[in-house]
């Protein structure tokens, strides 16, 4: 089915909600979910206060709000995944230094991948004030990787962090499946006909500036706004682009360019971003909002708080949650989703 972008100048933000329905006919399911449903939404229009509104049963947005999201990788969407987080750098605000070496990296993944059902390698940091790492540097810290994984028999799908499009193409090279752009294919200008060329799946993510700067620039009118214009433009961008909406996952961007307030906010409303369509990854594991509002210093300290998150996440029906802590994270994710009525199917 062809993307409809949603209207640019309003929101239909559906109230998610869990548990046994009252099965009124208005009562749709949330973006697929097996989980999740709505029978009301606040209506959003820009410059205007917010209304409240019993779900559309017909009608397009209603549509893009309810409907199943195309598979991801052989994977299907109706429940959330964990996609675990290896970073092959030695300055990652978390797991810097850790899985450099080949070996101590496929044994992470071999770990992870009890849990998580995607794991998402990076080669350069994109923490704030962190620096651009050198292109053939990025790629021989990856690229290998991604092979000796593959070599190794993991059949997991693999998404390749990166902004650089000779990154993207060597991990791809080495067996990769999806492309994770926190620049949404702005920084580097061969990277959407890369994408659009090799047929993948590429996560958009929000970002402002460079992670050099962005903290400066972590100023909006309003960031509920601000993220879904940047996407909404994003996403026009990859289609123009010929990248096929069903490859197509967006993602808030928490942390990058924001406030704790900000991240607050977007998590709070998160399911303001379902009438695009398109599934939705989320990416909060020990950022620094969670320190802030803990006390948590060190990103280690902050694996209860992220699992929160991911949690919260899953109540708003974001698809794909990506986190370092694929243990804790799985434990919580299979009694939330047996509460929810699934039991056997968790
Ligand atoms: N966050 C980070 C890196 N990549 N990709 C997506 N799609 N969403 C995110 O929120 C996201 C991301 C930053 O976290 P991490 O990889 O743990 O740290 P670092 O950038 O320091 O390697």
């Amino acid at each position: 089915m062809p993307l409809r972008l949603p209207e640019p100048d309003q929101i239909l933000r559906p109230l998610p909600r869990s548990g046994v329905t009252a099965g009124g006919v208005s009562a749709q399911p949330l973006a697929g979910s097996r989980h999740l449903w709505w029978n009301s939404a606040s209506l959003l229009a820009r410059g205007r206060a917010t209304e409240e509104r019993p779900a559309p049963l017909t009608g397009t947005t209603r549509l893009a709000i309810s409907a199943p999201r195309a598979d991801f990788c052989g994977l299907s969407l109706d429940r959330p995944r964990i996609m675990g987080i290896l970073n092959l750098t030695p300055d990652s605000f978390s797991d810097g230094g850790r899985h450099n070496a080949p070996e101590a990296a496929v044994a992470r993944a071999q770990e992870m991948i009890r849990d998580a059902e995607i794991l998402d390698i990076g080669g350069e940091s994109t923490r704030p004030g962190a620096q651009e790492v050198p292109v053939e540097e990025e790629i021989a810290r990856t690229a290998p990787v991604i092979r000796a994984l593959r070599e190794a028999g993991i059949t997991t799908p693999i998404s390749i962090d990166t902004r650089k499009a000779a990154v993207a193409e060597a991990a791809l090279d080495a067996g990769a499946d999806i492309v994770n752009d926190v620049t949404a294919l702005r920084f580097d200008p061969d990277m959407a006909a890369l994408v659009a060329s090799r047929g993948v799946p590429v996560v958009l993510m929000h970002s402002v500036a460079t992670p050099e700067t962005m903290q400066k620039h972590a100023v909006y009118e309003d960031v509920l706004w601000s993220v879904r214009d940047h996407l909404y433009e994003r996403v026009a961008a990859a289609l123009k682009a010929g990248i096929r909406a069903g490859n197509l996952i967006l993602d808030p961007g928490i942390g990058f360019g924001k406030t704790t307030a900000h991240d607050l906010r977007l998590l709070r409303e998160l399911a303001a971003f379902h009438d695009f369509g398109l599934p939705l990854l989320l990416g909060a594991s020990r950022k620094k909002f969670i320190g802030a509002l803990t006390g948590a210093a060190t990103p280690a300290e902050r694996v209860t708080g992220s699992v929160a998150v991911a949690l919260q996440g899953a109540a708003m029906g974001a698809h794909i949650l990506r986190v370092h802590d694929t243990r804790e994270t799985r434990q919580a994710l299979s009694i939330w989703q047996a509460i929810q009525g699934n039991y056997d199917e968790a």
